[in-house]
């Protein structure tokens, strides 16, 4: 079964937009101007970002394909199967393919669970739903569309269940260090002595293969970037020349940052709902941040944040990690 239980953003047309609207004149008001990347996500942007995840360069998906793969068993070894229920809450679940090869491992286990995908898409929702039902019958699944927390409050309203948590394909990592931190603690509210954390973090390697990985030779990623820019002019009647801008793409070994800018091309101005904003030749927009870690670091980050380490299931290569913590 599938059913939307809750839209977890309050309504479909005011509000939103002007949250959007919001977001986008202050990120671009800063002397460091900026736009958030969690609003990459409209239909194009999710038609890029599963061109993208298919692309040669662009290795983390099919690593973390992976461990879903090849090692469901070890994911949930903690658990046990038979016996006490369980929900499987998964943040930005996006398209749900990896999740496919653990549910199918939980089904023919002949596990009790729920499968509660929440994403801030309703359209990918819509993908992930039809692509279980067609694949694996039998799943028990309600999903959330929008913001995690919101999901997470509602969760906690209709179920005592023990909960397993997914939050894969380095999602994190689109966090600065210190929201990470935050986000980490706000989750552990969520959760009881006992209850499952899965995270997938993408890892510090060879920085020519992070960096190309962003920087594609088909080019995808500066489309997926720009397309913010299409949006804006879509929703919030801008009128942004996509031309006028080139994409580029940083890494730093130390930090793990990986992060990518919108170069304005020339002095230009840019009209956003009757806002003027004027940009400099060769100043830089502020896109989006996708950290790398070690596994030290993703350790840290559990015991830091009140979660037990308990396993790193890793990818051939070691490319990519699930890490496994627990409450
Ligand atoms: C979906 C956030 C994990 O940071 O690797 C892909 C998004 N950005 N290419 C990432 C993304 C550019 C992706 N995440």
């Amino acid at each position: 079964t599938h059913s939307v239980l809750a839209h977890v953003q309050e309504a479909e047309n005011a509000p939103v937009n002007t949250t959007f609207l919001n977001d986008v004149l202050r990120g671009l008001s800063q002397p460091q101007k900026s736009l958030s990347s969690k609003y990459f996500y409209d239909e194009a942007g999710d038609h890029l970002f599963q061109r993208i995840m298919r692309c040669d360069d662009y290795y983390l998906t099919r690593c973390e394909m992976e461990v879903f793969r090849e090692k469901a068993n070890e994911l949930v070894s903690e658990l046990n199967i038979d016996g006490a229920e369980f929900d499987l809450v998964e943040l930005g679940a996006g398209d749900g393919i990896k999740t496919r090869h653990l549910l199918r491992y939980l089904s023919e286990a002949n596990a009790d669970f729920r499968y509660l995908p929440v994403d801030i898409s309703g359209h990918i929702l819509d993908v992930l739903c039809a692509g279980i039902q067609q694949n694996i019958s039998d799943v028990d699944i309600h999903s959330f569309e929008g913001d995690y927390f919101a999901a997470l409050g509602e969760i906690d309203r209709f179920s005592q269940r023990r909960k397993v948590v997914l939050f894969l394909g380095s999602n994190i990592g689109n966090m600065p260090v210190e929201d990470c931190h935050t986000f980490c603690l706000r989750l552990g509210e969520h959760m009881h002595p006992g209850d499952l954390l899965i995270t997938g973090f993408d890892l510090k390697k060879d920085p020519r293969t992070i960096l190309r990985a962003y920087d594609d030779s088909d080019g995808l990623t500066r489309e997926f970037n720009l397309n913010l820019l299409r949006r804006i002019n879509g929703e919030l009647g801008a009128d942004f020349r996509l031309e006028n801008f080139e994409h580029f793409q940083t890494y730093n070994p130390v930090s793990g940052a990986c992060q990518s800018y919108l170069i304005s091309q020339k002095n230009q101005t840019v009209s956003i709902a009757g806002r003027s904003i004027s940009f400099e030749k060769h100043e830089p927009v502020f896109m989006e941040v996708s950290r790398k870690f070690s596994l030290t670091e993703v350790d840290d980050l559990a015991v830091t944040t009140g979660f037990s380490p308990v396993k790193h299931c890793l990818d051939s290569k070691g490319w990519f990690v699930n890490a496994v913590w627990m409450k």
